[in-house]
């Protein structure tokens, strides 16, 4: 051990040396070892410089930084990864070496293109967990590939094809198997130099790591950042490793889970507690929920050539008790993770989704305390009962009946299957049948046309969004009518349209109802299910056109109306309206204190008489402006600021100067809020609670009773 140190020290003296007497030698020796060795493993760093740049290139693609686009770290961890990987290469044959770097090459390159692809529709990275729930990526794929494919996402092809090109060079030089062949010595030198590097750099990585970036790289549940900092390949490891977690997830962390969730709901009550004036207001009332797709709170204050673009819903609001600061608090799981917040009141989970991932789990729902009110309960869904799992996910919910695509006559497609106008039409004649069985029922009825890509215009009916201006001709006095396109041909313009006919179908299924009498001791709530996703390109043209060139004005002249990402994250306001003809007479009102998907179990519970104790959100009637929306990647809203995690920045949304401290609080919340959700539900806690619970009353019975 000594000799090797002396022998060490004594060749770091020598080099130092070498360096003294003449540097600049010494400088052009190493960098001609370096192309040397470059030139003898071209394979190798081929692969290492294809699959870093990729890294680099996804993330410029993807996040807009400005610290993303000059941060180190991730190229540092992207490099190790790579080479940590391809260093294995090295302990092949020379005949498997070229087939392994190859395999490793498409995996870089896939991950890098489905990232690329996903991001633009999800505005997120995807999850290994996800590969369970291909049946439907693959069901929604063609909406996908028609909205959201570019070229930019397949450009990381290069790597693959650079592989091969120089393998093919090496090949008919003769280079690769007598460089290969000979030397397999030197190649377990060369993987035991790489392996060794790869631990240094992850090891440099590491020391400059903050407390802040591991908590977030552990929890994964703001991937944006992650891969901000740690590379997409790390993040791709550390996502397989917690996509497998759910399986393995009762051998490890059980008891901090239990500590979190126990801590959270310890001071909450175990029955209702407060009252306010809507307490028990609709008790015993029928309930029907429109779960309204893609619908955003923006379309209800528009017009084109003075027409509403959503008439129906607006009526409904002005009639009904309209909360206008409302958000769904989606994660990948859209539609699905809409359905799970409304009906429980916890949040999507970090990883997967609820209804796939974590259908078999005990949860507290809406359909399930109204059936101990003697209600029935049902959801009615024009597509494949499979999508998103519902038919395993509703047993767990606790719903009655799933009247899916098989209970429908498929007989008018729009998008994605059954057009909205002939599902509500359907539906109408199965509610009036649950209705005369004279039980009070809780059924949601889920839409499905207005539903990304919104290219099916033609089938939408007719609603110009163009700007139709009328001319008078100074000489002759006649009158023309000039129509500037405005939104027409975009994509949030086709989206405008899509939304009409929504909205129209929605009118035709309330006069249906009124026709039946269905309305007549019944409440209506509408919510819509996530944003539409579409681009920021076409808001910063809705707000800011301009007539006379048919262009987008300049951010520098005076009109100019600022859209940017901090207005399109306010701007995925969806609706959300409580309806019933008590409303329409006397309790209407615009509630406007920021609330989540997850206050509706609240809310509604108080005014049907349930509670769950398990709930998240709150009353917004007892928290009012108090209120918090916290979102599944970390990003949070109150009626004073939103707050971006990924950036670590906010926005105040009133003219009041915003502490630190404010926001160390709403970020520890929104961080517990988020634990304790996971917490609960991978650890399926409310059944281990219900467990423990009924053993302690057996226990007590035992001995009251011996
Ligand atoms: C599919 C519908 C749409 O049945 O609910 O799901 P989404 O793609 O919006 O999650
Ligand atoms: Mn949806």
């Amino acid at each position: 051990m000594k000799r090797k140190f002396s022998k060490w020290t004594n060749s770091i003296k020598k080099e130092w040396q070498r360096l003294k007497n003449d540097p600049k030698l010494y400088w052009m020796t190493i960098l001609n070892n370096i192309r040397e060795y470059i030139k003898n493993n071209t394979l190798f760093f081929t692969l290492v410089i294809s699959g870093v740049f990729n890294g680099l290139l996804l993330r410029f693609f993807t996040i807009h930084t400005v610290e993303n686009f000059f941060s180190l770290k991730p190229l540092l961890a992207d490099f190790t990864i790579v080479v940590l990987f391809a260093s294995f290469g090295y302990l092949m044959k020379a005949k498997n070496r070229f087939p392994y770097y190859m395999i490793l090459s498409i995996i870089f390159t896939a991950i890098c293109i489905i990232n690329s692809i996903y991001y633009t529709y999800y505005s997120s990275f995807t999850s290994i967990s996800l590969l369970s729930t291909s049946r439907f990526v693959v069901d929604v794929g063609d909406a996908v590939v028609e909205n959201v494919m570019r070229i930019q996402d397949w450009v990381y092809l290069w790597a693959p094809i650079a592989l091969i090109v120089v393998y093919i060079h090496l090949k008919k030089t003769g280079v690769y198997y007598t460089e290969e062949n000979k030397r397999e010595q030197k190649h377990k030198d060369k993987f035991k130099h790489s392996f060794i590097t790869a631990l240094v750099c992850a090891l440099a990585f590491c020391v400059t790591l903050t407390p802040v970036q591991i908590g977030r790289f552990v929890k994964l549940w703001n991937r944006e950042y992650t891969v901000m900092n740690f590379g997409i390949y790390t993040y791709h490891l550390n996502d397989l490793v917690q996509s497998i977690e759910p399986k393995l997830t009762t051998l490890f962390g059980y008891d901090n889970a239990m500590k979190t969730f126990k801590e959270f709901y310890q001071d909450k009550p175990d029955q209702q507690e407060t009252t306010n004036e809507y307490t028990n207001i609709f008790k015993g009332k029928n309930v029907i929920v429109i779960h309204c797709e893609s619908m955003q709170a923006l379309n209800m204050t528009l017009k084109f050539n003075g027409e509403e673009l959503t008439p129906n819903l607006n009526k409904l609001a002005r009639e009904g008790i309209f909360f206008d600061n409302f958000y769904a608090q989606v994660s990948v799981g859209t539609s699905s993770d809409s359905e799970f917040t409304f009906n429980t009141s916890l949040m999507p989970t970090s990883s997967g989704t609820a209804f796939v991932s974590y259908f078999d789990r005990e949860y507290i729902t809406i359909p399930k305390l109204l059936k101990e009110q003697g209600y029935y309960t049902f959801s009615m869904h024009a597509n494949k009962a499979n999508f998103w799992n519902r038919d395993v996910m509703y047993q767990s919910l606790g719903y009655d009946r799933f009247y899916s695509k098989v209970d429908y006559e498929i007989d008018d497609v729009i998008g994605l299957g059954l057009s909205d106008k002939s599902f509500f039409l359907q539906s109408v004649e199965k509610i009036k049948e649950i209705n005369a069985e004279g039980k009070p029922y809780y059924g949601v009825l889920l839409m499905l046309s207005n539903h990304t890509p919104f290219s099916d215009v033609d089938k939408y009916g007719d609603f110009p969004v163009d700007i139709k201006e009328t001319v008078i001709d100074p000489e002759t006095g006649l009158e023309t009518v000039v129509s500037h396109p405005y939104m027409e041909g975009t994509k949030l313009g086709n989206y405008f349209k899509s939304v009409h006919y929504a909205d129209e179908a929605l009118g035709e299924f309330f006069a249906q109802l009124e026709q039946e009498n269905l309305l007549d001791n019944t409440v209506i709530v509408l919510y819509g299910d996530h944003d539409a996703r579409l681009p920021i390109e076409d808001y910063v043209r809705l707000f800011n056109y301009n007539t006379t060139t048919d262009e987008v004005l300049s951010s520098d002249d005076p009109n100019y109306i600022n859209f940017d990402e901090y207005q399109y994250e306010l701007n995925r306001k969806v609706p959300f309206i409580i309806w019933s003809k008590e409303t329409q007479e006397s309790l209407h009102k615009t509630v406007s204190n920021v609330m989540g998907m997850y206050d509706v179990m609240p809310t509604l519970g108080n005014m049907f008489g349930f509670y769950n104790k398990y709930q998240l959100g709150h009353d917004i009637f007892d928290i009012q402006d108090q209120n918090i929306v916290v979102f599944p990647n970390g990003n949070w809203v109150t009626n004073k600021v939103y707050y971006n995690a990924q950036k670590n920045a906010y926005l105040p949304l009133k003219e009041e100067a915003i502490s630190e401290e404010y926001i160390q609080q709403c970020n520890d919340y929104a961080s517990q809020i988020l634990s304790t959700s996971n917490s609960l539900i991978v650890f399926d806690l409310i059944k281990k609670e219900q467990e423990i619970s009924l053993q302690n009353g057996d226990y007590i019975e035992e001995r009251t009773n011996p």
